[in-house]
């Protein structure tokens, strides 16, 4: 049967098909063979190399260099530092077999690579004239989750960045994970157009090899938060582990202060469900691989004078956006539906009519609005639009954040703001244990950043609370 243009279900009325419908048709991703691995479309994968060319931009400004460290990790390193690897285990592929031998040790397939990337800071690292060490990797990475998989959030293979940095003293590491924060945060909020929440995490959702983790996280129409990206202060816990000593300028032998910090194509994932609607994808221009898309209206008598106008237009576009002429034989109509479908940031319409009057039809996808512009003021008008559409994109997911934002007083109140998917401000004792206790009571709530607020009486057992914390369900 031939699948349908359009999308079949709304946004509103059922998200998780919405979600599904949206990334297929527009040909973002596609199931594959394997269990819970998903194949990576031209256009996924032309946003996530924009994603990347704006961090890999940044963290090279900062002094960073990429590098690239082996897939496999053998097992006796992969435990070296058994914290890290604490409640993972059952998500790690091994593997164990070459041909028809067994291997004499099993190879990890790394789900991260502290382990492998620190052995190697262990030989590297010698002096304060080493430091700071300041490596990036892009990969991908495998783990192998069994939880229903969900095309860009919970893959079992996905792709990512991870930077470990080694510094000479607490207070530069403690800064390296703080500023990496920020740039995350720019390219979240003013490049994908997602308004954040950030802070550290609570004890029980902290990596457990670090000494802190930081966090953004964001709400999803569904009601559930996302945790975007985490940079961890790790103190001197591999460190130790790993031996990667330096002699200092006091000449001292010391443990090297570390950080380690990741983002993946899971953003893609947390994009299209911020901004998308009934009508398909709809991507912010600032990491949009096509900005406009030309669609000329072809009659058959003035068929090649119409596209020869498109094309001399299209010239003069292509030198400030990335363009598209879409001559293809479908109707103009069915164009339409596609570029809307796969999320064009602007439209423009070009039939013999407006040739005539040397003007031209934009229609901007987040607005659908159409206006007949002078074709002497296009360029001009397109940058404006695109700006605004930027903008405008974060200013409605920035209202719809903010709206799901309440707080809770009583396990009552809790339960009910989280049946309704918000995100919940609660004062509570920060322990694992009472934020166990707390998921149990709320069907699966957890605690998504702790707020430097001062605490009230704890949400769970009403003794004093110590921290203030974000509870929302989550992906
Ligand atoms: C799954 C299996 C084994 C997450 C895992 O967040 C180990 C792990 O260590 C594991 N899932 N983690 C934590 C990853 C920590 C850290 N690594 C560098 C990041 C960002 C990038």
């Amino acid at each position: 049967m031939e699948q349908t243009q359009g999308i079949t279900v709304k946004k509103s009325e059922d998200f998780s098909e919405w979600y599904s419908q949206v990334v297929q048709k527009a040909e973002l991703a596609d199931y594959s063979s394997v269990s819970g691995c998903m194949v990576l479309r031209p256009t996924a994968y032309a946003i996530w190399e924009k994603i990347k060319a704006v961090f890999d931009q940044k963290i090279k400004a900062s002094g960073h260099t990429n590098a690239y460290f082996p897939l496999f990790i053998p097992e006796h390193l992969f435990k070296k530092e058994q914290e890290h690897v604490e409640g993972f285990s059952p998500e790690v592929a091994w593997v164990t077999q070459a041909g028809d031998t067994k291997l004499k040790e099993r190879l990890a397939i790394r789900p991260t690579s502290e382990t492998i990337i620190y052995e190697s800071y262990s030989k590297w690292i010698r002096s304060h004239r080493d430091l700071p060490m300041l490596l990036n990797q892009w990969c991908n990475i495998v783990r192998w989750e069994f939880k229903y998989p969900k095309p860009f959030l919970r893959t079992r293979e996905f792709l990512w960045q991870e930077g470990h940095t080694a510094h000479a003293t607490r207070e530069e590491a403690e800064k390296e994970a703080g500023m990496i924060m920020k740039e995350y945060i720019d390219l979240v909020e003013s490049y994908l157009a997602i308004p954040i929440i950030t802070g550290r995490k609570t004890e029980k959702e902290k990596f457990a090899g670090a000494e802190y983790t930081l966090t953004f996280e964001s709400m999803m129409p569904d009601g559930k938060a996302v945790q975007m990206g985490t940079s961890h202060m790790l103190g001197q816990n591999f460190s130790k582990a790993f031996g990667i000593e330096f002699l200092d300028q006091d000449n001292k032998k010391k443990h090297v202060w570390q950080t380690s910090w990741g983002i993946s194509t899971r953003l893609i994932g947390a994009m299209i469900m911020t901004h998308a609607d009934d009508q398909g994808l709809i991507i912010p221009p600032k990491v949009a691989p096509l900005q406009v898309a030309i669609v000329p209206i072809i009659f058959e008598k003035n068929r090649d004078k119409t596209l020869k106008e498109a094309e001399s237009m299209k010239n003069k576009l292509e030198k400030h956006f990335t363009c598209f002429l879409d001559d293809r034989d479908y109707t103009a109509g069915w164009k339409f539906n596609d570029h809307e479908l796969k999320g064009v940031p602007i439209r423009v319409e070009l039939g013999p009519r407006d040739i005539e009057k040397k003007q031209a039809v934009v229609v901007r996808r987040d607005t659908r609005k159409k206006e007949f512009v002078k074709q002497a003021d296009l360029i001009t008008h397109i940058k404006k639009e695109l700006e605004a559409m930027q903008k405008s994109l974060y200013a409605k997911a920035k209202k719809t954040l903010k709206e799901s934002i309440t707080s809770a007083k009583t396990m009552a109140e809790l339960k009910k703001a989280i049946k309704e998917g918000k995100l919940v401000k609660v004062s509570f004792c920060g322990t694992i244990e009472e934020e166990d206790m707390i998921k149990e009571d709320t069907g699966g709530a957890s605690s998504r950043t702790v707020i430097d607020e001062k605490p009230g009486k704890c949400v769970h057992c009403g003794k004093q609370g110590k921290l203030v914390a974000y509870f929302a369900k989550a992906y």
